[in-house]
């Protein structure tokens, strides 16, 4: 590994560890002493990171929570680390952290960078002071450092390490990999936000019914959950609250906000960003259609993703929008998703005939390579947000029920569009009986497969 710097995407992707952190089960004082060795190390090795300084941050919510007010620091080295590294017998063997908090600061401090890591662990040795077994904990310093940069095994056991030294492993894979960017673009309302909350499973972006998206928004994929959303809007925050995420940052003059989460998925985790554009026939502010005209033309991105508001098809402003689409995105592959079918009234409507019709209206615009998607991203968001188990309202719990009951009829089941993507067998998953009826709705709505074939 020579790359030392990581860029805004990698660290965008970093996930942090609290869930199973193995000091989650010490005391609030032991807690507190351990955050003050990050602390002191980030102050001395990253003083200006400001990713590190935030990151550190977490760790005192993610390990103090509601406790975190009262967190105070003390920069008495010696005397810190004499109490958090120190060897204690616990059930029957000696035993210390001295490891783990090796690689929390690592990670605080040098995660990319082979070559800081080994100042940093220097300055830890150098802090120890453990003069007495010299040889042989500098010994296990250095083997345990290697596994981390050079990803060499190691052949003795450390205390308490084995899980996070998975995580670390996992965003090591994770940010190496270049991210699949998948940009939605489409006319105002058509639910390209909504399609961004279904993909993640979570409420990451605005959504509402009258022009709400103003300017560009990547949302990067994490690692592994950990209950932390970042976003950076002028300023860097990596623990957006819901509040924060859905209000953009008026004194940032910047068009692009950047975000990241862990997107819940029944697919493999690979990286992934997702790029939510603001709808482009907004005649309240022409911004709007210059703002995602540019992404569009500047190419960055590999897949793009067309939405057609089923509720109204065919308007002047859609065949315009396919029109500058198709003359102007040649190179790239397209997915035309026709959303909102759960919208569909039985007595007025049809599915299939409007599918076709669709079909055939695309015939008059030369789109190259592009595969049509019928979907309900509102119904995919639900079915995830049930299946993840979160609180939704009174009003989603009912849409929710009326959708699942109407996605379940032949008429207006959307899997059938995508009987050539294969999808593992729900049977063989350990679903209760409640959350096999949602898994249901995702594959039902469309959006289970949907997920697969754009991230394929
Ligand atoms: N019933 C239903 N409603 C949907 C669906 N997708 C989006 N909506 C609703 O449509 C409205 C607009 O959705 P958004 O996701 O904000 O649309 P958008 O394309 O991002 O809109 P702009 O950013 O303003 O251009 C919201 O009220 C959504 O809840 C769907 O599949 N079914
Ligand atoms: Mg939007």
């Amino acid at each position: 590994m020579n790359q030392i710097e990581l860029s805004i995407e990698q660290k965008l992707s970093l996930a942090q560890n609290f869930v199973n952190h193995p000091i989650q089960s010490e005391s609030i004082d032991y807690k507190i002493k351990y955050i003050n060795v990050l602390e002191w190390f980030v102050n001395r090795f990253s003083p200006n990171d400001i990713f590190s300084k935030q990151l550190l941050g977490n760790y005192k919510v993610g390990l103090l929570g509601v406790e975190a007010i009262n967190y105070q620091y003390n920069d008495n080295i010696e005397e810190l680390l004499k109490f958090t590294a120190k060897l204690r017998l616990k059930k029957w063997h000696w035993f210390s952290y001295r490891y783990l908090l090796l690689i929390d600061i690592l990670f605080l401090c040098s995660f990319f960078d082979p070559i800081k890591a080994n100042i940093v662990v220097e300055e830890y040795k150098k802090q120890l002071k453990l003069w007495f077994y010299k040889n042989k904990y500098y010994r296990n310093f250095s083997e345990l450092t290697s596994e981390l940069y050079v990803e060499q095994k190691r052949d003795l056991q450390f205390d308490a390490i084995d899980d996070v030294i998975l995580k670390w492993q996992k965003n090591l894979e994770f940010i190496v990999q270049k991210p699949k960017k998948i940009l939605i673009t489409a006319n105002m309302s058509a639910g390209k936000s909504t399609l961004i909350n279904a993909l993640t499973g979570k409420r990451i972006v605005k959504t509402q019914n009258m022009a709400c998206t103003s300017k560009v928004h990547y949302i990067y994929s994490k690692a592994f959950e950990d209950e932390f959303n970042y976003k950076i809007d002028g300023e860097v925050c990596l623990n957006a609250d819901i509040k924060y995420l859905m209000n953009n940052n008026e004194s940032n003059t910047d068009n692009k906000i950047l975000a990241s989460t862990y997107f819940r998925n029944f697919i493999v985790d690979k990286p992934l960003c997702l790029i939510d554009t603001p709808g482009v026939n907004y005649s309240g502010n022409i911004s709007h259609q210059k703002i995602t005209q540019e992404v569009i033309l500047e190419k960055d991105y590999d897949l793009l993703i067309y939405i057609m508001n089923a509720e109204y098809l065919g308007t002047d402003d859609e065949h315009r929008y396919l029109k500058f689409i198709a003359d102007n995105v040649k190179d790239k592959k397209i997915v035309v998703a026709v959303n909102k079918l759960d919208r569909f009234n039985a007595r007025e409507d049809d599915v299939t005939l409007s599918v076709n019709e669709v079909f055939n209206d695309l015939k008059k615009f030369n789109l190259n390579n592009y595969r049509l998607c019928p979907i309900s991203a509102y119904a995919g968001l639900l079915a995830k947000e049930k299946l993840w188990h979160d609180d939704i309202d009174e009003f989603d719990v009912d849409e929710l029920e009326l959708i699942r009951r109407k996605l379940k009829k032949e008429k207006y089941n959307l899997s059938s569009y995508y009987s050539d993507i294969l999808l593992k067998d729900s049977n063989n998953r350990d679903f209760s009986k409640s959350d096999k009826k949602y898994f249901e709705l995702l594959a039902n709505c469309g959006i289970l497969p949907f997920e697969k074939l754009i991230t394929e």
